[in-house]
Order: structure tokens, then sequence, then C-alpha cells
């Protein structure tokens, strides 16, 4: 008996922190002020918006991938995203302001272990057409996505 409560403390130990290296992994990911190929060098573009809003609902049924790894928005909107992970696995959706996971973010959700995860981020659209990557933080290879602004 005390033995079984000891293993499940254990457990329960070992996957908190494998939740807190994932959090300061994402963290670490996040917080780097990275510039990329389509900041560099371009003139400042006008903060304004477009006055558009645009709704985009991203699932994952099962498994590690997205149902739509092409979304399109309207340059200077404000997109909001809201991602649902009904999977058994731990994912979230992550937004760059670039072409690679490098650039600046634009919005990320909460990294949720499903099934029943629900988040909701809601970004400006940036002002420079072009094609802008997404992640799954936990399976950046796998659930990959762009996101292409007009
Ligand atoms: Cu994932």
């Amino acid at each position: 008996m005390l033995g079984r409560v000891l293993g499940a403390a254990a457990r329960f130990v070992l996957a908190t922190a494998i939740v807190s290296a994932l959090t300061i992994a994402v963290a670490r990911t996040t917080s780097a002020p990275a510039h990329t190929r389509l900041d560099a060098g371009s003139p400042a573009l006008p903060e304004t918006s477009s006055g558009r809003s645009e709704v985009v609902v991203l699932t994952t049924s099962e498994g590690s991938v997205f149902d739509q790894t092409e979304i399109a928005a309207t340059a200077g909107a404000r997109l909001t995203v809201t991602y649902e992970n009904d999977s058994a696995f731990i994912h979230d959706v992550h937004f760059f302001a670039g072409s690679e996971p490098s650039a600046r973010t634009l919005g990320v959700t909460d990294l949720q272990l499903g099934p029943g995860a629900r988040d909701t981020v809601s970004f400006r659209v940036p002002m420079r057409p072009g094609a802008y990557v997404f992640v799954c933080d936990a399976h950046p290879v796998a659930m990959r996505g762009t996101l292409f602004v007009t």
C-alpha cells in the first residue's frame, strides 16, 4: 500500500518536472529577440490596422498533426486563433513573424495536454504580405504550417 502511494507520488513528481522543463524550453524559444530576413533591412511599415477581424479554428483530433497546415489572413487584420487539442498529447500553436521559428513571436497558445484542451490567441497580422510559419512547440517538425498573408 505504502509502496503504491510512493510510486504514484514519484510519477507525479516526474510528470511535474517534465512539464516544467517543457515550459522553460518554450519560454527560452519565445523570449529570443530574433530577427529574420523578412524583418532585416525592410523599411518601417506603418502599424496601422486594416480594421478587419478574422477568425481561425485549428484542431488536432489525434496524434501530432494540425488539421490545417495552410491558413490565409489579410495584412494588418486582427487574427483570432482558437486551437483545439483533442489528442492525448501535449500541443500548442505558435505563430512567428517570419518564415522560420527563429523569428519573433506573433502569438502562441498555451501548451496543453489533450483531449479537450482549448486556448485562443489574438494578434495583429503583419503588414507585409508573405508566408509566415507556425508550429507546435512540442513537435516543431511534425506540426508545422504556413500563414499566408495577402
Ligand atoms: Cu505538438
